[in-house]
């Protein structure tokens, strides 16, 4: 008798044609045969083995080097299902167009079997899925990202309980590109590109836009977020989870080197991307990080930004589309530390003059394991998640968004989510810098109507306990010359303090239309110097930019129609008026 696994493995076999089925099993051995056979092809090109044993570089296809939002589907057989802000086509459509351009794009080539656990291997919280592919990176990069091979057999036995994602590089040609999820049936196509977040399937579109559809289905929460520890002095560690959007500060959140380090404050990584939340018996909520390694942003990270993925990238790490010094192969991008004295290759693999642009591509990434940061917590792989006792929301905004804000209560909490608002970076194709609405940091990542995720939002609440605070941040407020005003990366560890303070009810607060922001003395500027001038213009609330705000949230609410809970609504209109009467007062 075969198993589910092995009828589908047959069933894609039949359609993609490969001329040999590969079963992996994770192990070092496998993982060398796959770099030795890449180097031989040239999709890996060798770094310094001697600085960085382990290390190579993949330079994808200069047509596919980010997201590509526009070809990614929520196939549910509703179009309300997948709501406003989600491409939509039915599944048998989907299936009827997407189908042939898997039918024999395997002929000639390996199909890769690739069993995976996301969460933790003995953790309840977390599931399996196997990813079938032609692309030896997306083998080599799963099994960093997740738990790979053989233990996901193991987990799996003879079940079905399983996510299929069927992955093909296909021409690469962007016109025959699609990235596909049914929901319903949990199940992920993906077809015609070799990046990153469309082709390792357990990223984001099993993570997050299947599991933010189970999560609702079985009371949990898939979130686009960071976990990180915050130690105080007395050894104590505050967990905290974070979503910004994609190239807004994840990663270096959750692995900085707090500039407090003198005074007993330190930060811990559980995870940089993805958090699965649930509830516990006692109330609390407990979060896992479902990955294993992590994909960040290779420009900016130097050794003054993010010192411990530095750290991290000494051996076996993937460097994709980075730029590459000619003489002694080390990797380099925009921000890492000047120009080398040597020639460059850029990410396209040319020589490298100034006036031609970024030598790295400015979404250049490096994949690595999480446990090779200095940073990693003793806590990260606990099977019953830790406890989460504040929620940050942040983006990207030149203007209008203080340093940091706390909201009232959980439900205004929810609505400071819900009317995020970052701009666009080159984690996806598209322009770059324009303001767009991002809820949660979901809008490319909720596997489901976002009027629906609200609700679930508002009932995760009512559920917990002793509900986490909810804050909101914004490194990135400029003054009018366009300077940022706030030095970020590791100095962002006195905003945690203050948000940590505030959990505790040490620290004072001054009520605004928005939310409260640190009173005059409670953000702790030791060791900093910040002009008086930038504290205030970073902790200010316009109310005419917040009017504007108040009318382009409720314009993006309106496409809910009535999937949006009155609540949302509620708090709109309460927002409204407190800027109103706050506007009189000052008047
Ligand atoms: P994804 O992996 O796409 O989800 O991104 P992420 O949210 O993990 O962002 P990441 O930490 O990789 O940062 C993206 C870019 O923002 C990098 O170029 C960083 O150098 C820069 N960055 C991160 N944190 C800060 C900060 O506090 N201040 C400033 N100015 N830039 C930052
Ligand atoms: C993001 O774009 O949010 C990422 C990178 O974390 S990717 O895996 O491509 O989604
Ligand atoms: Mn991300």
């Amino acid at each position: 008798m075969s198993t589910p696994l092995e009828r589908w493995v047959d069933e894609s076999a039949r359609l993609t044609k490969p001329s040999k089925i590969v079963w992996c099993d994770g192990s070092k051995a496998e993982n060398d045969r796959l770099a030795d056979e890449m180097l031989r092809d040239g999709t890996y090109i060798e770094l310094n083995q001697k600085t960085r044993p382990g290390c190579y570089l993949h330079r994808s296809n200069p047509n596919d080097v980010a997201r590509t939002e526009g070809i990614t589907y929520i196939c549910t057989r509703q179009k309300d299902d997948a709501g406003p802000t989600n491409n939509w086509m039915s599944p048998l459509e989907a299936k009827e167009k997407v189908r042939p351009l898997f039918d024999g794009a395997m002929k000639g080539r390996t199909m890769y079997v690739v069993p995976y656990i996301l969460g933790p291997v003995n953790s309840p919280f977390s599931k399996v899925g196997v990813e079938i592919t032609d692309s030896p990176y997306v083998v080599a990069s799963m099994r960093i990202m997740s738990r790979m091979g053989q233990a996901a057999l193991d987990r799996l036995g003879g079940s079905d309980d399983f996510v299929p994602g069927l992955h093909s590089l296909g021409d690469l040609n962007p016109d025959r590109r699609f990235v596909l999820h049914f929901p319903e049936e949990k199940l992920i196509w993906s077809v015609g590109s070799g990046y990153g977040g469309n082709a390792l399937l357990g990223k984001k579109c099993f993570a997050l836009r299947i599991a933010s559809y189970m999560a609702r289905e079985q009371g949990w929460m898939a979130e686009h977020m960071l976990i990180l520890g915050l130690e105080d002095p007395s050894g104590k560690v505050t967990y905290m989870a974070a979503a910004f959007p994609s190239a807004c500060g994840k990663t270096n959140l959750a692995m900085m080197v707090s500039a407090l380090e003198n005074s007993g404050y330190r930060v811990w990584t559980v995870g940089d991307d993805i958090a699965w939340m649930h509830i516990a018996s006692d109330g609390s909520l407990r979060a896992i990080n479902p990955e294993a390694g992590f994909f960040g942003v290779a420009p900016g990270t130097n050794a003054k930004t993010n010192p411990n993925v530095r750290t991290a990238l000494q051996h076996d790490a993937i460097f994709t589309n980075v730029a590459m010094t000619a003489t002694s192969r080390e990797p380099w991008w925009e921000g890492i530390n000047g120009l080398p004295q040597e020639e460059l290759i850029n990410w396209k693999g040319e020589a490298w003059k100034p006036g031609m642009g970024p030598a790295a591509h400015p979404n250049s990434r490096y994949t690595v394991s999480a446990n090779q940061s200095p940073s990693i917590s003793a806590h990260w792989e606990d099977p019953e998640g830790i406890p989460i006792s504040a929620i940050i929301f942040g983006g990207r905004r030149a203007r209008v968004a203080p340093l940091v804000y706390q909201s009232r209560d959980w439900q205004h909490g929810v609505f400071v989510g819900a009317t995020m608002a970052s701009e666009t970076t080159a984690a996806a194709t598209g322009a770059v810098g324009v303001t767009r609405r991002d809820p949660m940091a979901m809008i490319p990542f909720c596997g489901y109507n976002m009027g629906d995720y609200f609700r679930h939002w508002l009932e995760m609440g009512s559920r917990l306990e002793n509900a986490p605070k909810i804050f909101h941040v914004n490194w990135f407020r400029r003054d009018r010359s366009g300077k940022l005003l706030w030095p970020g990366y590791g100095e962002n560890v006195r905003v945690l303090k203050w948000m940590l303070d505030r959990i505790e009810e040490r620290a004072d607060a001054t009520e605004t239309p928005i939310g409260d922001v640190p009173a005059p003395g409670s953000l702790d500027l030791d060791g900093l110097a910040i002009p008086r001038e930038s504290l205030d213009e970073l902790l200010r609330v316009d109310p005419g930019d917040w009017t504007e705000e108040v009318a382009a949230t409720g314009k993006f609410f309106e496409k809910f129609g009535n999937r949006l809970p009155d609540e949302i609504r509620t708090e709109h209109k309460a927002l409204a008026d407190r800027l109103q009467r706050s506007s009189v007062v000052t008047k």
